[in-house]
C-alpha cells in the first residue's frame, strides 16, 4: 500500500478544514461577538495506528475509505458546553460539506467516562486526478473535556489499553469532577451575562 499517496487527500482535507474552522475566530471578532471555537487542531491518523484499528475493527485495507471515519481527524476545543451546539449548527450551515453521521458523547457519555461530540463529515479534495470526497471525523468538546480525553488517552497508551481497576475509577472521578466543572463555568458565564444586561439597562434607564 503507498501510503503517501493514499493518505494525501486527507491531510488535504485536515489541512483546510483546519484553515477553514479557525477562520470563524476572526469573523466573529470583526462582529465583536464570542468566539464558540477556542481552537482547533487536526491530524492524519498514523500508519501504525490505522492498522490497530483496522484489525481490531476487521476492516480490510482495500475498504478504509468508507469504513474508517477518522483517517482525517479535526477537534475542536470550546470554552463553555452550550458553545458545543453552536459550533455544530455552524458545521451542518456549511454548503462545502455534507455531514453524514452525529455521535452524540455528551447526553451520553461513553463507559470510560469520555464526553464530546463526533460529526462526520464528507468533504471534497480537489486532487491532481480530480475532485475526492473523503470522510473526516470532527470532534467538538469544551476545554475540559478536552483535558480529560488527553490525559486518559495517555494513559491508555502507556498501559497498552489495560488500564488499572483503580486508576480506571480515579479517571470516572476525575470525568465526573470535569464534568461539573462544566457546570460550574456555565453557570459563572449566566450570572456575568444576567449582570452585563442589568449594567446595560441601568445605563439606558438613566439616559
Ligand atoms: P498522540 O499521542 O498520537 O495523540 P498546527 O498548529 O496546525 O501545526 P495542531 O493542529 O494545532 O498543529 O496540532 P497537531 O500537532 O496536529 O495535533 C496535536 C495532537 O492532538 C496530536 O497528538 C493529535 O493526536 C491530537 N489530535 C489533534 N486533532 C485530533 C483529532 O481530530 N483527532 C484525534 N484523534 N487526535 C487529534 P500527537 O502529537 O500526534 O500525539
Ligand atoms: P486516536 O487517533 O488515537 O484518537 P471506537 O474506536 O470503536 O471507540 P468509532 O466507532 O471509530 O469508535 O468512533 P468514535 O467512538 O466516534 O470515535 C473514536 C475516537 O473518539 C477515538 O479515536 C478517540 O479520538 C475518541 N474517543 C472515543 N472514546 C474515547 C475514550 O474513551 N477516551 C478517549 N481519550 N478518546 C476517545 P481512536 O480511534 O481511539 O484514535
Amino acid at each position: 500500500m503507498e501510503w503517501d499517496v493514499f493518505l494525501a487527500p486527507y491531510k488535504q482535507a485536515v489541512d483546510e478544514l483546519k484553515v477553514k474552522l479557525r477562520g470563524y475566530r476572526d469573523l466573529y471578532e470583526i462582529a465583536s461577538k464570542n468566539s464558540p471555537i477556542e481552537f482547533v487542531t487536526g491530524r492524519v491518523k498514523p500508519v501504525p495506528s490505522i492498522l490497530d484499528k483496522a484489525k481490531r475493527k476487521g476492516i480490510p485495507l482495500d475498504q478504509l475509505n468508507t469504513q474508517m471515519q477518522d483517517l482525517a481527524g479535526v477537534r475542536v476545543m470550546c470554552q463553555f458546553v452550550d458553545d458545543i451546539r453552536k459550533v455544530v449548527d455552524l458545521i451542518r450551515n456549511r454548503t462545502d460539506l455534507t455531514v453524514v453521521e452525529e455521535r452524540d458523547y455528551i447526553t451520553k457519555k461513553k463507559k470510560s467516562g469520555y464526553r464530546s461530540y463526533h460529526v462526520v463529515v464528507q468533504y471534497p479534495v480537489q486532487t491532481v486526478s480530480g475532485e475526492k470526497k473523503i470522510l473526516a471525523e470532527i470532534q467538538v468538546r469544551t476545554l475540559a473535556m478536552n483535558f480529560w480525553a488527553t490525559i486518559e488517552h495517555s494513559l491508555n497508551y502507556k498501559y497498552k489499553g489495560d488500564i488499572p481497576m483503580d486508576v480506571k475509577s480515579r479517571l470516572l472521578r476525575a470525568a465526573e469532577a470535569a464534568f461539573r466543572l462544566d457546570e460550574e463555568m456555565s453557570q459563572i458565564r449566566e450570572e456575568v451575562w444576567i449582570a452585563q444586561q442589568h449594567f446595560l439597562q441601568k445605563n439606558v434607564d438613566e439616559e
